[in-house]
């Protein structure tokens, strides 16, 4: 594996950043971050969504123009990958010239082509979507069954994207790879959807929509979002219809593309046919994540449950973003919906992080000052009886992670904590300290703390602050390669002094968590 491109959704500006944005962020960064110890280039992707009708409004209501919305929400966005340590290679909006630019010449490649055609439509508009909706998928009352609201009816002459042309390559391309769309129920879906596809409107009229990019040679017409918003893809690694750059050459087509269930028909069906279109090669996989709900309910602004990522460290008082990502990242396996939940945060990465993990890690370290001044003595350096244990573990993570299966890797770390934990409970290193077995004591300790590092590697792309916590006090060098590791980590003489010891991780306060539920 030379080069790993991945990308995430690109999210709409007419409000902040909450725990659904950022669960995607997280998990993308954590696949991010898991690949960059197997490949020596990893280029990720993020950004806004910054065009249509509903930024539109939302500026209008509030009185400013879209750009000052644009601008002052996707600050918030990058504000808030920070504060949660996403990662990202290029944060694209789709105001940027460059974007825009090679959008219009992407349009007019199609409508010159013949892909792009112009026609008169009667279509119901839901600007939640930024989509027309089939009248056939409403609910029983009329409604967008994803905003539960009323479609507009649009009537205009718009250009129209020759999709139905498209319809039986993509099947094709679905059917001969099983593993394009992640998880693989969700293909079975796509498969019924393409059933009954229609030419689809990939503009609209600069009467109703201003807030778009101009089709060129058309001053009437807006590019309507999506081809717009999906083109970010290739836009951002400087795609150019006529000359593509080299960096487009080298990364493109993506290995993977994270999204939300929601889009996945835009991103199945939508932005292949486009890439077809453009004679391109398609992304080789779409992983379509569920979505997170807090206390169990749909995160909507009328229930007024909405979470805000940094809010979360601010409740809690974290110095890292750690804790959060870990949550986030093992909520669910990817593909099902996951839950928020104040306290069920606080459990979990307390017993995970705080108590397995960071305990282990302190109390052997400890041991290892009070016995042995801190001093690897080269008889400690024996057979370890836990290193096939870890060794297949990180073959594991490595397989969860090629099926993107996040949760269940980092669920599979845990467990690997657990087992150096019974190893140290039924080996009681105290004891034999007590009875003066000291060597056997220090291969205790050693064989704990030799696949302490392997862990922090492990862990590294779920909690970055807390491995590299633990790497320091081991002595050992995080940027080694999966591939790389072995049980034999741990150099003999000083490695650590008592004021050198730190707590990785400190307990989430149970009274903060109350203080935030009584809020
Ligand atoms: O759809 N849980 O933008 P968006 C998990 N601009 N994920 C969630 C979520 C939740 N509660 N709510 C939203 C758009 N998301 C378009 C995308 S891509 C070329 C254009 C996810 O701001 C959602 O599924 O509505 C999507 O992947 C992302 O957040 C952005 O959503």
């Amino acid at each position: 594996m030379n080069k790993f491109y991945l990308t995430t959704a690109i999210d709409y500006v007419n409000g902040a950043p909450h725990i659904g944005h950022a669960y995607e962020k997280i998990l993308t960064d954590i696949i991010a971050r898991h690949f960059s110890q197997r490949c020596d280039d990893v280029y990720f992707l993020t950004g806004t969504d910054e065009h249509g009708i509903k930024i539109q409004k939302t500026a209008a209501e509030k009185g400013i123009t879209p750009k000052e919305l644009c601008d002052e929400n996707a600050q918030k966005f990058k504000d808030a990958w920070k504060a949660l340590d996403v990662d990202y290679t290029k944060f694209i909006r789709t105001t940027d010239e460059e974007h825009e630019k090679i959008v219009q010449k992407i349009f007019d490649k199609l409508l010159k082509q013949g892909d792009i055609y112009k026609h008169s439509y009667e279509g119901l508009y839901c600007a939640g979507c930024e989509c027309f909706l089939n009248p056939k998928d409403l609910t029983e009352d009329g409604l967008c069954p994803d905003h539960l609201k009323k479609p507009e009816v649009v009537s205009e002459e718009n250009y129209f994207f020759k999709l139905t042309k498209y319809k039986d390559a993509i099947i094709k391309h679905i059917k001969e790879n099983p593993g394009f769309i992640v998880p693989e129920f969700r293909a079975n879906e796509v498969l019924n959807q393409l059933e009954d596809i229609q030419d689809i409107s990939v503009s609209r009229a600069k009467s109703n929509v201003q807030w778009g990019i101009d089709v060129l040679g058309d001053a009437d017409q807006s590019i309507y979002v999506w081809i717009d918003a999906l083109s970010n893809y290739i836009t951002a690694l400087g795609y150019d219809t006529e000359n593509p750059s080299e960096t487009f050459k080298k990364y493109w087509p993506a290995n993977v593309q994270v999204i939300g269930k929601d889009i996945l028909k835009f991103h199945s069906i939508y932005w292949p046919a486009f890439l077809m279109a453009l004679d391109l090669p398609l992304p080789k996989q779409i992983l379509a994540h569920g979505w997170i709900t807090i206390d169990e309910s749909k995160m909507s602004k009328s229930l007024g449950n909405v979470i805000s990522p940094t809010s979360v460290l601010e409740t809690f008082e974290l110095e890292s973003p750690d804790a959060f990502r870990y949550y986030m990242a093992t909520s669910a396996p990817c593909g099902r919906d996951g839950n928020y939940s104040d306290d069920d945060f606080k459990e979990k990465v307390n017993a995970h992080l705080a108590n397995s993990m960071g305990n282990l890690l302190n109390r052997t370290l400890s041991m290892l000052v009070k016995y042995f001044d801190g001093e690897v003595k080269p008889e400690f350096k024996d057979e370890n009886p836990l290193a096939k244990k870890a060794l297949g573990t990180v073959q594991i993570v490595k397989n969860h992670f090629d099926n993107f299966e996040i949760s269940e890797a980092g669920l599979e770390i845990v467990q690997l904590v657990d087992t150096v934990n019974k190893y140290v409970q039924d080996n009681t290193p105290w004891t034999l300290a007590k009875e003066e077995k000291m060597t056997e004591c220090g291969q205790v300790l050693i064989n704990v703390l030799e696949i302490m590092c392997i862990i922090s590697a492990l862990i590294y792309p779920y909690c970055p602050n807390i491995a590299k916590e633990m790497a320091r006090q081991l002595s050992f060098d995080l940027s080694i390669k999966l591939d790389d590791l072995t049980c034999d980590n741990i150099k003999t003489g000083k490695l650590i002094s008592k004021d050198e010891i730190k707590p990785v991780f400190l307990r989430v306060d149970s009274e903060l968590a109350d203080k935030s539920s009584k809020k």
